[in-house]
């Protein structure tokens, strides 16, 4: 039973999928049905915009995350996003200060708890929606499980109501009514022996180290073979790129349908934070692939044995194959993130991923990632290869 999620316009159960619900929106609201009031909050604590390019309220953002957002299921590891990074991923075009929902206590001003959305449009199956996509939600460990959550959401699709969105994007490692597909992530080992000494990996019982660290070598650059010119995605590319991509995504049922705009933001690369590469075929002066991976490294939470307070972690983005094979493509990511001192190398079993897994040395991992999206109804389930994309 889910006191709030059963009051909410999502599938109670996947059984319901499939039944008499017309494919689309589940309940149809006016902006006049929407109160202009923010939703009342507990006595002592106020809402409050957080303005993301102000220094000091991304610092606030940044330490909240960093001590109370995502672990993994042991409690070993929690995601530390940099504050360019939550930039990238909020300060997107388009975006809405309003968007961007804190809590903090008055007295002290100290932020308690956080959401975000960010304007995108969606493409399901063969319908374009405007939507959120949301993330990013966080309470501090001191105020958990007193239903501010829900207080949350409630809130921040208030907002988004108000300017006439009525569906929302979004992912959870966890769990809740009602997951349209679920992925798996995949981790290709690129530091053996630090991810074994920070509990990340288990060395297989009765291997040497050695033995072990042969068996997960990186191969060198020269191993790798493109065809064409593989170096850095620069602005002038963007138009290229752009088209490629919208090209590529077709064949998804779920995919965003992205601005040329949006593309140069997603994807121009930004140091620490998205590394992209195109592959140029040099007689035509033609970008017929392009890979990039994004950097969120992870605080390593218990420090027995060992002195690392981080592992770095590079995540499987958009990446486009036209004459190279995305097994290629992504050979030369896995080895460019390795020289650029990345521990791993994660990527989701969605988009063609299966194509390069097993065959990159990816293992699966035991963390899933469920897609949801809000007030709209699918009558299947999609398969994690259906889904084009990737949310941070
Ligand atoms: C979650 N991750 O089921 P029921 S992912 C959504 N997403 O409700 P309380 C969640 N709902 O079951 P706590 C959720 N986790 O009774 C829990 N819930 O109906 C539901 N963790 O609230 C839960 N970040 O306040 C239950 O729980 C209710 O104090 C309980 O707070 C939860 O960003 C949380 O994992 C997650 O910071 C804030 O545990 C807290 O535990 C925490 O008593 C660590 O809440 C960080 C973490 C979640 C990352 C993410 C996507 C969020 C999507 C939210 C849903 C968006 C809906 C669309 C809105 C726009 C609509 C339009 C248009
Ligand atoms: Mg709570």
């Amino acid at each position: 039973k889910h006191d709030f999620w059963d009051t909410q316009p999502v599938l109670t159960t996947a059984k319901q999928r499939g039944q008499e619900l017309k494919e689309g929106e589940i309940v149809h609201k006016q902006i006049k049905d929407i109160s202009n009031e923010p939703l009342p909050l507990p006595a002592g604590f106020e809402w409050s915009s957080i303005d993301l390019a102000d220094e000091k309220q991304a610092t606030e953002v940044y330490e909240l995350l960093r001590e109370n957002y995502v672990e993994d299921s042991e409690n070993t590891f929690r995601f530390d996003y940099p504050i360019d990074f939550i930039r990238w991923a909020l300060l997107v075009p388009g975006y809405k200060v309003d968007w961007f929902v804190g809590v903090r206590v008055s007295k002290t001003q100290k932020l308690f708890a956080f959401i975000s959305g960010i304007p995108i449009k969606t493409r399901v199956k063969d319908k374009t929606v405007k939507m959120a996509e949301i993330n990013f939600l966080c309470v501090h460990k001191k105020l958990r499980t007193k239903r501010l959550a829900p207080v949350l959401i409630k809130e921040i699709t208030r907002r988004v109501n108000l300017t006439n969105v009525w569906q929302a994007l979004y992912t959870a490692g966890v769990v809740i009514p009602t997951p349209i597909t679920t992925a798996t992530y995949w981790h290709r080992s690129l530091n053996v022996k630090k991810l074994i000494d920070v509990g990340f990996n288990q060395l297989p019982s009765g291997m040497p180290m050695a033995r072990y660290q042969k068996m997960q070598k990186v191969p060198k650059m020269s191993e790798v073979y493109l065809i064409g010119e593989v170096r850095p995605l620069v602005q002038k590319d963007i138009a290229q790129v752009y088209k490629l991509l919208v090209t590529y995504l077709e064949k998804y049922q779920l995919k965003l349908r992205f601005s040329e705009q949006e593309v140069s933001h997603m994807l121009l690369p930004r140091d620490g934070v998205i590394y992209s590469y195109v592959v140029e075929n040099p007689e035509k002066k033609q970008i017929t692939d392009f890979v990039s991976f994004y950097r969120l490294p992870s605080s390593v939470l218990k420090k027995v044995g060992h002195n690392h307070d981080h592992i770095n972690v590079a995540y499987s983005y958009y990446n486009v194959n036209t004459d190279n094979s995305l097994l290629e493509l992504m050979r030369f990511a896995i080895v460019k993130a390795k020289e650029v001192g990345f521990d791993v190398f994660n990527a989701l079993d969605i988009q063609d991923n299966h194509e390069f897994l097993t065959e990159l040395k990816f293992s699966q991992g035991d963390g899933y990632l469920h897609y949801y999206l809000y007030n709209w109804h699918l009558s299947q389930d999609l398969g994690s290869s259906d889904v084009g994309i990737v949310l941070v």
